[in-house]
């Protein structure tokens, strides 16, 4: 419980840190495994989590061991651009320094998992070094910016591509802390060496909560905007821009039983005017500083200020930041998702392929070496990488005359040819859980491929495997998969069991409900059949099986898994 006024312990930590340097550089030099909660507290910032390998851990707690300790460092790529150079040189990192392979994240970036704390710093040093940063890719300040993937090559996305890295840059954070205590004061990427230490944006305290912004275009929604804190919908007609659409307050993470804690689709609250971006994107950052609740961390986060206190509030507060009146928000076309795997036209001659890399675990594994395929295919042939949403990854400015020898090195690999994919598989997202998240109830990522097996085994039986279906799955209410905004979200419940959540839609704009609220992983699969046996048999023609599901409801939809299981026994 929170006294009122009262602010939570990492309101005092963030303040008294000295723009977030507090004991990072004594714990590192102590040579002790890990930092100390402050040192874990304050690390998110530089866009490190200190966790510790949880397959092992009771096992060794039982032997009076202790736990392997180990970081998780995240970089920071605005729409998940890299290129070749800088892909290479991840890779290396992956390697060198971390588990031998690189994670996409949900949020076009790529996480290294096991990094151990004697080497944490020359990991970010040797990302440093390819103008790879990893400040401000986790903490209470707004993290990696998303947009839409395709490097196709006209206005739109030129423009898309420029305004994810403006308001990326314009809204990190000032400190000189993360090259003081990572690279010895050396320049740093995108750290702006003429700004001054004080932070006219983020105070001394920083944010209440993590912020997210996405920004994406009706035609293709692939990042999900309307999860993110701001989600910016930019408007073009015929080429030319007209402005943005601000939606605010998104957001997906919820506790089990706690029903003052719950996921949002972030709502429209004002038109912005092209040259307006980046001080209209501070000030929702301002609104949020400034009325964000500080006491409790459950409650801190803008989709709740936006609950209570409303948009037309919201709105006026955005006028009195930036003096002048904003429009109310314009009409959008209805959001489309594009799939971007597979070769495509850039528009300059030049090509782009789309892989599907399962749950984002760029990794060698028996029969398919990926991890070595892209290695080999980036080095060979210069092409520069962008990471997807759904955790995915495109080769870009690729020569027309390379795209035979690109499908050679993939056979080779072993990897796996797009057009193999069922659309069930190619739609999944997991998210990391055990053995690496602290925070995770039951398995995700680890179990993915046996249940999207067992899922495309049942669809086949009703004629439905070509069906675009997104099935998303996290090891906990947090949503890290965005389990609550596609067509089927498990979200981790307690060991070996799931919330099973149906009726979000494709394009991201319906918020799924819990249909089951604790699901045993084995029995999913036959759960699902029942509802897909019904979605083949009276489904509208043209009908998605999220929208099926919200056009059904909970009611109907569990009484036919009643009747079902009547049935079998
Ligand atoms: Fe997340 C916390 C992984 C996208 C909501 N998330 C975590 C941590 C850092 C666990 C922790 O706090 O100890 C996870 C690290 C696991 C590991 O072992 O690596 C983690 N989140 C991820 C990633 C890697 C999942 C993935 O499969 O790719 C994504 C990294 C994104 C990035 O590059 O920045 C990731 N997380 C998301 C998303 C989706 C999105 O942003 O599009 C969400 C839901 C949207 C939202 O923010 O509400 C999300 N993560 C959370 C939350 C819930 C926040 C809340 O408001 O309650 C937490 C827990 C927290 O912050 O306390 C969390
Ligand atoms: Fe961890 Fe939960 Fe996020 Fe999965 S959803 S990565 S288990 S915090």
């Amino acid at each position: 419980m929170t006294i009122a006024g009262q602010v939570s312990k990492v309101e005092v930590l963030k303040k008294e840190s000295r723009a977030l340097r507090g004991g990072l550089a004594e714990g590192l030099a102590d040579g002790r495994p890990a930092f100390d909660e402050d040192g874990y507290n304050l690390l998110k910032f530089h866009g490190i989590y200190q966790g510790y390998d949880r397959d092992s851990a009771t096992e060794r707690k039982q032997s009076g061991l202790d736990k392997i300790h180990q970081l998780m460092v995240r970089t920071r790529l605005p729409g998940g651009r890299l290129s070749a150079a800088q892909y290479l040189a991840l890779d290396a990192v992956a390697d060198r320094y971390a588990n031998g392979t690189l994670r996409i994240t949900t949020r076009q970036t790529i996480q290294f998992h096991g990094v151990v704390k004697a080497e944490l710093k020359q990991t970010i040093a040797a990302l440093n070094r390819a103008l790879v940063t990893t400040l401000a890719a986790c903490g209470d300040v707004v993290r990696n910016v998303t947009t839409v993937p395709a490097p196709i090559r006209d206005a739109v996305h030129a423009r898309l591509d420029e305004d994810a890295r403006r308001l990326s840059q314009h809204l990190l954070p000032a400190t000189r802390a993360y090259h003081e205590i990572w690279l010895d004061g050396e320049q740093v990427a995108g750290v702006q060496e003429d700004r001054p230490e004080e932070d006219a944006l983020y105070g001394t305290t920083y944010l209440p909560r993590k912020f997210k912004i996405g920004l994406a275009i009706p035609e293709d929604n692939s990042v999900d905007v309307l999860t993110n804190d701001l989600g910016i919908v930019a408007l073009f007609e015929d080429g030319v821009l007209q402005g943005y659409n601000f939606a605010l307050g998104g957001g997906l993470g919820m506790t089990h039983n706690k029903p003052k804690t719950f996921p949002r689709l972030a709502t429209p609250v004002a038109f912005v005017a092209p040259d307006d971006l980046l001080d209209a994107a501070a000030a929702v950052v301002r609104l949020h500083r400034d009325h964000g609740d500080r006491g409790n961390r459950k409650h801190a986060r803008l989709k709740y200020l936006i609950a209570e206190r409303g948009e037309e509030w919201a709105k006026a507060q955005l006028e009195a930041y930036l003096g002048k009146t904003l429009e109310y928000p314009r009409e959008v076309p209805r959001f489309e998702v594009v799939d971007h795997l597979g070769w495509h036209e850039q528009g300059d001659g030049l090509l782009y392929l789309g892989l599907p890399v399962a749950s984002g675990r760029i990794a060698d594994r028996p029969g398919e070496s990926l991890h070595t395929a892209l290695r080999e295919i980036v080095s060979r042939f210069g092409c520069d990488p962008i990471l997807l949403p759904s955790q995915d990854i495109l080769l870009s400015n690729i020569a027309p005359e390379n795209r035979a020898a690109i499908d050679e090195a993939l056979r080779g690999h072993g990897v796996i040819a797009v057009g193999d994919v069922t659309p069930v598989r190619r739609w999944s997202l997991a998210c990391p859980a055990l053995p690496t998240c602290g925070l995770a109830l039951t398995e995700a990522e680890r179990i993915q491929t046996p249940l999207i097996d067992a899922v495309e085994e049942r669809l086949a039986r009703h004629g439905l495997i070509d069906e675009r279906l997104s099935i998303r799955i996290t090891g906990c209410p947090n949503g890290c998969a965005r389990p609550y905004a596609g067509d089927v979200g498990l979200v981790g419940r307690m060991p070996g069991f799931f919330a099973l959540y149906v009726g979000g839609d494709f394009a991201g704009t319906r918020l799924s409900f819990n249909l089951v609220d604790k699901l045993a992983e084995n029995a999913v699969p036959d759960t699902l059949d029942v509802l897909f046996g019904l979605f083949a048999d009276s489904r509208e023609a043209g009908e998605g099986f999220g929208d099926f599901c919200h056009r059904l409801g909970r009611g109907a939809l569990l009484s036919a898994l009643a009747q079902s299981a009547r049935k079998a026994s």
